[in-house]
């Protein structure tokens, strides 16, 4: 008795083997190509599509197959996709080594997105107009240190000015708050706020005039400048002017930073406001150079000034803020011009995608998947809130080709 009840077990198991890596190869072979798969946010490109349609239809699997596995396909392969939904003016996006995604938001708050969502609140930010919680960069070497910069805005006896702080996460939690540079000109408006690491592994930091057109011709007053510091803050031996951090001088309110492949340092720059708005400008930057604010706008030029590489002219608006680097051409987020800007370095064409579709962009970044990340700002006052926002959007780079 007991001998059949284990030659019957042994032919279940016989069975079902031979099904599992016998019958489905055969089923394989004989009825369908392999299934090209792909993850979620991982893309395959318009050849690869084009030679599974032509394999659909010449080898033509049962007609409930094709139909199950085509939803599946669009579901995997959207090329755009809301990845988060109702934030608060998000300003700036960035990845940990793990994959999590941290979002500033501007009233002051970090936002930690995995699988769920973490809020950690950031002491100290007085978000007025358009200052608060804004850039965040990574430190260089962040596997070891888990050190993270911010910029925000905060007071000092009753003014705003602003500052980067450093901290170390530690588990969802931000610990061993650290001053790197204090006192950073801020206002109402006109705050700047982009930070980031150049390929030198020195800090950057893109400060706005705050509202003091005439000093951003001022090296020992910080506004209006790009600076360029060590990561701890002292000042490094090769900055263009001696014991200074300015790197250059003469902005108005630059709010993007990126470097290219050649290592050169891009930077956007919101042009005049008001009524009349327009001459927002894209300019490549030299150490020590003025960018003429606010003495040239637009396509003007001085000597001893350097005029940007493209501007919007007087009757368009982009108010341009993040940037960053992709394939030779720069794309950045236009705010009120409501659109992804893509400007082509080797064709100096300049392209716009997504007009009014998303309303006001802040964030771009380019994430660890290789996709394009975009954020709304239409929860700062000046923008139409749409369903869900803020937003932050995943945008699969193959649609720009
Ligand atoms: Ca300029």
């Amino acid at each position: 008795m007991k001998k059949l009840f284990i030659i019957i077990i042994s032919l279940i198991v016989a069975i079902w083997l031979f099904y599992f890596f016998f019958a489905q190869k055969l089923q394989q072979y004989f009825f369908q190509p392999t299934e090209q798969t792909a993850l979620p946010g991982v893309s395959i490109n318009e050849t690869q599509e084009e030679q599974r349609e032509i394999d659909q239809e010449e080898d033509a699997p049962e007609p409930e197959e094709i139909v199950e596995s085509e939803n599946e396909l669009i579901e995997e392969l959207s090329d755009i996709e809301v990845v988060a939904t109702d934030l608060q003016i998000p300003w700036e996006i960035a990845w940990l080594p793990s994959g999590e995604m941290l979002v500033t938001q501007r009233p002051g708050s970090l936002l930690l997105i995995n699988s769920g969502q973490t809020t950690v609140s950031i002491e100290g930010v007085s978000h007025v107009g358009e200052g608060g919680l804004q850039g965040m960069a990574l430190d260089p070497d962040f596997s070891a240190n888990q050190y993270l910069y911010l910029y925000l805005t905060g007071r000092k006896d009753g003014s705003l000015i602003n500052r980067v702080e450093r901290y170390q996460i530690s588990d969802k939690t931000l610990l061993n708050r650290t001053i790197i540079i204090d006192d950073l000109p801020g206002a109402q408006y006109h705050d700047g706020g982009r930070i980031a690491f150049g390929p030198d592994g020195r800090l950057y930091i893109a400060v706005g005039d705050a509202g003091q057109a005439n000093r951003a011709q001022e090296l020992d007053f910080l506004g209006g400048k790009i600076l360029r510091i060590n990561k701890d803050g002292s000042i490094p031996d090769d900055n263009p002017f001696v014991s200074s951090p300015v790197y250059s001088y003469g902005h108005r309110n630059p709010q993007g930073l990126a470097w290219d492949n050649l290592g050169r340092l891009w930077a956007t720059e919101h042009g005049r406001s008001g009524a009349t708005s327009g001459y927002d400008e894209l300019n490549l930057i030299q150490a020590g150079g003025n960018y003429g604010w606010p003495i040239i706008q637009g396509g003007e030029s001085r000597q001893g000034m350097i005029s940007p590489v493209i501007q919007s002219g007087a009757s368009t608006t982009w108010a341009p803020a993040g940037l960053f680097y992709y394939q030779n051409r720069l794309f950045f987020a236009g705010l009120r011009g409501e659109s992804l800007y893509e400007y082509n370095l080797e064709t100096r064409e300049l392209k716009y995608h997504f007009f009014k579709e998303f309303g006001r962009l802040r964030a771009v970044a380019l994430g660890p998947d290789g996709h394009f990340y975009l954020s709304t700002s239409n929860q700062d006052g000046r923008g139409q809130v749409r369903d869900g926002d803020d937003k932050v959007i995943r945008i699969n780079p193959a649609i720009f080709n």
